[in-house]
């Protein structure tokens, strides 16, 4: 592990040494710049903010086009004995976030540009801001597979991320009247200044049809339709060396875009429908986050991604020379969720139908090549898709899923004669009714089955996680495969989550341990010894202040709300999800705005610590008690906001539309961050991290990598609270009753009435009672019983809030924590034991 960083980082202390010199680098910029706003001119732009945005982003990618040619120039020569296969990381969600800073970051042309822009009378962040999101990612695992390819470029680790191009990323959510309403995110609207197009990178893909047996007896599959994938590619520079990554995303179009026969028939729709149909692919990014999505398109989008990905892959293994013998031990294919996993059927069916090779040939291949992150627990995440869906659009895929089955289930059989219970658990077929029992007792295929028994490794993304993956859905597997699961517990990376998101409080570490954290963030440690240095501790608050007045400034612009930068800012941002607890923060608010009414001079008269309560996430448009939630959030809100009784010891803001950039304007800003799953539903959790990292102090569950982290902060550094797993698994088991905990507490009481009784919809006690019905009835994520204790931790949030020098502190020591949690340790861990040759020999 140390080593592969440490070669990561002389590498680049190389190239940086030359780098340094490198005025022909800004040279070729600033020509770049000038041509692109030239060509810009000729149009009779005169160059505003979005056209200075898209030339500047054009320029970096011309630098950038370059380091991608050398680095797959160094890539094709490397030795088979190089010690790391090459990467492919397939993944339905890359949410990259802006680029164009990021790119001046790694290029270190931020400067360059900067002096440019003032030329033209503007200032660089105005410019940045003119960025769209790429939010091609739902949540958390979309963000880490981003967080990843920066650490694949800034390792040097010869990888390509594959993704599909949506033409409409999340969708953009408006909120009208208090409730989420959901747009389309036309992000490609003014085009992509960053994509390359490689129009000489296409590969068909079938759908439907039948298979055909001929005289030899080998089977071929004859599709009925046929599309083309057309790369597009975009560059992730390293910042350290001028090695890149490269995402490759897929468009879909059809193998002959217009019938011309029904065309010179007249018959124009029917001319154009292949196209239609091709397009409906590249249409949208299911908005579902932790819930399957069931839709047939979906499927097709999965099969489309994995075999244009894959054909992509043995083509360049081909190309460079190297046997199909070598494709497994000099190539990593990994699965990011189940979403790609008919990667193992389609990699079987090229070796066998395409290249010829016989089964055991192409199955210890796939073996050796794919390997199956899970990234959560939650029962009705885990993707089964019809037979009959199969049947209808991957009958090839559906045999070949069939014949591991069956070989599977046949080994099973002579390792435990006679456990029927078990073949039928496993088997990598459904065979109906008893799998969540809403299926009519269709048969199904199970993916996550599926992946494991293709892959030679399988891994969660945090401890606990890992831990209850073999110990509960995956039980059976581990007692059958024990060698193949481990953990790989998640990071983010130092770049974008410190330096660019919080340039002051990077200038302030800087000064105190030097600048090499932003390749190794275990130098972070180094600032645990100057914790107490009150020097030390001013300058973190002068920074956090500062931010907190960007973010205040941003919701008086956005919302019209002031908000005061001496409370305490208390922030929760992620997607609504029951199991996340949003609500519990809510029923918190509540209570401590029934407090500061009933007590103005707070409980023992020493006054409130001002707190603004700031919640931001994005609802599945299907999802109604998400939706709800968010609506109570602005009820709430409405009615504290507005109560002159409370002015600035209470206000809840909630900010629409999250997203990367929208985070990267929060994280800096909180004081106090919201990790409040219930114990054992949040596989990692990734923004606990970005917090942290930034100063803010964690209330948190023992759930996810909060246990880790607070282990390597120390725990007391952390507000711990609630029932842990094992709690709630006793508790769940003995038969819980919500009830019980009700009565128990008067002011939990008084919350739930407040809600009941519409106190903050003008009565309207219809409103939330699917929400009220639902606490009082099975509250399946324990809000009940985990109240008391997260509003009493709460109150010690306040009395450390009360002393500067025990917060500050603390902050110090929180970011001192966080060195373990770069997504570039977590890179290194899976090249050791997930990626590198030798983890094929275990
Ligand atoms: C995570 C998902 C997910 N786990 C289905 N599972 C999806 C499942 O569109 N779908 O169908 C989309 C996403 N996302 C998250 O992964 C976990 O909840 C987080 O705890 C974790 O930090 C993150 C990255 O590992």
């Amino acid at each position: 592990l140390s080593t592969l960083l440490n070669a990561a980082r002389s590498t680049a202390r190389g190239a940086m040494n030359s780098e340094s010199a490198s005025t022909p680098l800004q040279a070729a910029f600033e020509a770049a710049l000038q041509r692109e706003l030239q060509q810009r001119a000729l149009v009779g732009a005169a160059p505003g903010r979005d056209e200075l945005m898209r030339a500047a982003a054009a320029a970096s990618r011309e630098l950038l086009a370059r380091r991608w040619a050398q680095t797959q120039a160094a890539d094709a020569r490397r030795g088979d004995d190089a010690g790391c296969r090459r990467v492919h990381y397939l993944s339905m969600e890359f949410l990259m976030g802006r680029a164009l800073s990021n790119a001046l970051a790694a290029l270190r042309l931020d400067g360059v540009l900067q002096a440019q822009l003032q030329a033209q009378g503007q200032d660089l962040s105005g410019v940045l801001e003119r960025e769209p999101d790429a939010a091609l990612g739902n949540g958390g695992l979309g963000r880490l597979a981003a967080c990843f390819l920066d650490s694949f470029a800034e390792l040097g680790l010869p990888s390509f991320g594959y993704g599909l191009r949506y033409q409409y990323g999340m969708f953009a959510q408006g909120i009208q009247d208090g409730r989420q309403v959901e747009s389309p995110d036309d992000w490609l609207r003014l085009g992509n200044p960053w994509e390359l197009p490689r129009p000489e990178l296409r590969y068909r893909v079938g759908f439907g049809g039948r298979v055909v047996v001929d005289a030899t007896g080998s089977r071929q599959w004859v599709p009925a339709e046929v599309l083309v994938a057309q790369a597009y590619d975009f560059i992730v520079p390293a910042h350290h060396s001028e090695r890149v990554s490269t995402l490759r995303q897929w468009h879909a179009q059809a193998a002959e875009t217009i019938d011309f026969q029904a065309f010179c028939r007249g018959d124009y729709s029917h001319a154009a429908s292949r196209q239609v149909a091709a397009d409906a692919l590249n249409w949208v990014l299911y908005p579902d986050d932790s819930t399957e999505a069931g839709r047939e398109l979906r499927l097709k989008q999965e099969a489309f991604l994995v075999s244009a990905s894959l054909q992509d892959l043995i083509e360049r293994h081909l190309r460079e020379g190297r046997p199909l013998q070598t494709l497994g031990t000099l190539n990593a294919i990994h699965l990011n969720d189940t979403h790609p996993a008919l990667a193992p059927a389609e990699l079987m069916r090229l070796l066998l139908d395409e290249h010829g090779l016989p089964w055991d040939e192409a199955w210890t291949l796939t073996r050796q090549a794919v390997s199956y992150t899970n990234h959560t627990l939650m029962p009705e995440a885990l993707e089964t898709w019809p037979v009959r869906m199969f049947e209808a659009l991957l009958p090839r895929h559906l045999e070949i899923i069939y014949e591991i089955n069956h070989r599977f289930l046949q080994e099973l059989r002579q390792r435990f004669p006679g456990d029927d219970g078990l073949t039928a658990r496993v088997s990598l077929i459904d065979e109906g009714g008893t799998n969540g029992g809403n299926y009519g007792g269709e048969r199904r295929v199970r993916m996550a089955a599926l992946s494991i028994v293709a892959s030679h490794r399988v891994n969660g993304v945090a401890a606990l996680h890992s831990d209850l993956m073999v110990q509960t859905i995956f039980a059976d597997y581990a007692r059958i495969f024990p060698d193949r699961f481990h953990n790989v517990t998640n990071g983010v990376t130092p770049r974008r989550w410190l330096q660019q998101a919080n340039p002051a409080l990077s200038a302030v570490i800087d000064g105190q341990i030097g600048t090499a954290w932003r390749q190794d963030l275990s130098q972070l440690q180094q600032l645990s010894a100057h914790a107490k240095d009150a020097g030390l501790i001013a300058s973190f608050r002068t920074v956090k202040r500062a931010n907190k007045q960007r973010l205040a400034d941003r919701i008086r612009r956005e919302l019209g709300l002031t908000v005061s930068v001496d409370s305490l800012f208390d922030v929760q941002i992620k997607r609504i999800h029951e199991y996340k607890r949003q609500l519990l923060n809510l029923l918190h608010v509540i209570a401590r705005y029934q407090a500061i009414v009933a007590n103005p001079d707070g409980v023992d008269g020493r006054g409130w610590v001002p707190r603004t309560v700031v919640i931001a996430g994005k609802a599945a448009s299907a999802y109604h008690m998400a939706k709800l939630i968010i609506q109570l959030a602005h009820d709430i809100g409405r009615v504290v906001n507005s109560d002159p009784r409370v002015g600035d010891r209470l206000k809840l803001v909630f900010l629409p539309n999250y997203g990367v950039s929208l985070a990267e304007t929060i994280i800096p800003a909180a004081d106090l961050s919201e990790q409040i799953s219930t114990a054992g539903t949040e596989a990692s959790g990734t923004g606990n991290m970005k917090f942290a990292l930034n100063g803010a102090l964690t209330i948190g569950t023992w759930d996810g990598a909060n246990i880790e982290m607070a282990e390597h902060m120390g725990v007391d550094q952390m507000f711990v609270f609630g029932l842990r797993t094992e709690a709630v698994a006793g508790l769940k088991s003995l038969g819980y009753d919500p009830r019980l905990y009700v009565e128990q507490n008067r002011q939990l009481q008084a919350v739930i009435r407040a809600i009941a009784d519409g106190d903050f919809c003008g009565g309207d006690t219809a409103r939330y009672k699917p929400l009220v019905d639902k606490l009082l009835g099975a509250d399946p994520y324990l809000l009940m019983a985990d109240f008391t204790d997260y509003v009493a931790t709460q109150l010690k949030v306040d009395a450390v809030y009360r002393d500067p020098q025990a917060w500050g502190e603390q902050t110090v020591r929180n970011v001192a924590g966080m060195g373990w949690f770069s997504s570039d340790r977590t890179i290194a861990e899976y090249v050791e034991r997930v990626w590198s040759p030798a983890s094929l020999k275990a």
